[in-house]
């Protein structure tokens, strides 16, 4: 029996047993990186992307930046989670108030099932980068919500569930450019519209998570607390390098944190992790995972070109939070 709550089972989760040893209880498929950069017909680059279960395999919302360089996000489905097809246009959203804001630039999606529709949240551009947010029932037609939060914000993430009786966000606070800095902060709202009651969850702390943190896929809920995966951001004298890991947050108020890891889970140290346009960057944005034995599949950008995937469980995941905590 797995620690996991409320997540149903999925028989058909992407899986492969681990090969050779490591320390972390992450390990990488051996087909990565799982989705090559030009899947599609204009793409630059394929990475941080998101994908959920959906009908009787899978479906996701794909950066894809494209041979202008225009960064925009796609619907994809698959039946195995390995296998894509990406749609070459990118997704149109239909506005919920005819004055919503429009935007210069979408990337970087996160998706969560919610009560009865998947959320989609992204960052937008709209005079710099802020949050932005819709929703869809069935990846065909996708509708486009108020931003949450004001500009200059990225990596917001939706728990999966009311906490109390309101709605709840993780984001990051952020600049206009390659900010360097960022804290991981708490929002809520009744509503999906107005969000407030803000708190701070964690800053940075020492070695790969010195410079900047953020949220990675919509957090996992076990017996244990919210299981929260986040990037880290170290600044190298050669720039910015990208790895991520795991904390515990509190079921019912996430802005205290149980535990956190000291250590990564990955880094970028694959060849398709430290090579392409932005080297040195593994940026995890959707999980994967089998409500019934805990399985994991995590899908992460890979040097902002290709995606990769990595396997493991919750539950060791979690032990491995405890026993390395910061
Ligand atoms: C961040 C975001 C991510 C990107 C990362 C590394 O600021 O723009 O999309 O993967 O930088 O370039």
């Amino acid at each position: 029996m797995s620690i996991v709550k409320n997540i149903p089972p999925l028989a058909n989760l992407p899986w492969e047993e681990r090969q050779g040893g490591g320390s972390s209880p992450l390990w990488r498929y051996s087909g990565n990186p799982v989705i090559p950069r030009n899947l599609t017909t204009h793409a630059n680059s394929i990475f941080n992307s998101a994908v959920v279960p959906f009908k009787d395999g899978f479906a996701g919302v794909f950066r894809c930046d494209d041979t202008s360089r225009r960064m925009n996000i796609h619907v994809g489905r698959s039946k195995d989670g390995l296998q894509w097809v990406i749609e070459d246009e990118p997704i149109r959203f239909i506005k919920t108030a005819p004055d919503l804001p429009d935007s210069e630039y979408k990337y970087d999606p996160r998706v969560v099932w919610l009560e009865d529709r998947f959320y989609i949240i992204w960052c937008n551009g709209y005079y710099g980068p802020c949050i932005g947010m819709g929703w869809t029932k069935d990846f065909e037609q996708f509708y486009q919500l108020e931003s949450p939060l004001m500009p200059f914000n990225r990596n917001g993430v939706l728990f999966p569930r009311k906490i109390g009786s309101n709605y709840a966000l993780l984001s990051r606070p952020s600049d206009s450019g390659h900010t360097p800095f960022g804290d991981i902060v708490y929002s809520e709202s009744p509503d999906m519209t107005y969000w407030g009651r803000h708190r701070h969850v964690m800053a940075p702390a020492g070695g790969w998570q010195s410079t900047k943190i953020g949220a990675g896929p919509a957090p996992i809920e076990t017996t244990e607390g919210w299981l929260l995966f986040y990037h880290g951001v170290l600044t190298s004298c050669n720039g910015f390098v990208y790895a991520f890991s795991a904390a515990l947050l509190d079921l019912d108020k996430p802005w205290q944190v149980i535990a956190r890891a000291r250590p990564y889970l990955i880094s970028p140290q694959e060849l398709y992790e430290c090579v392409g346009d932005v080297p040195n960057v593994t940026f995890p944005c959707a999980a994967l995972v089998d409500g019934q034995t805990g399985r994991l599949a995590i899908y992460y950008g890979c040097a902002d070109s290709v995606t990769g995937l990595v396997f493991g469980t919750v539950d060791a995941v979690v032990d491995f939070v405890k026993q390395n905590a910061l």
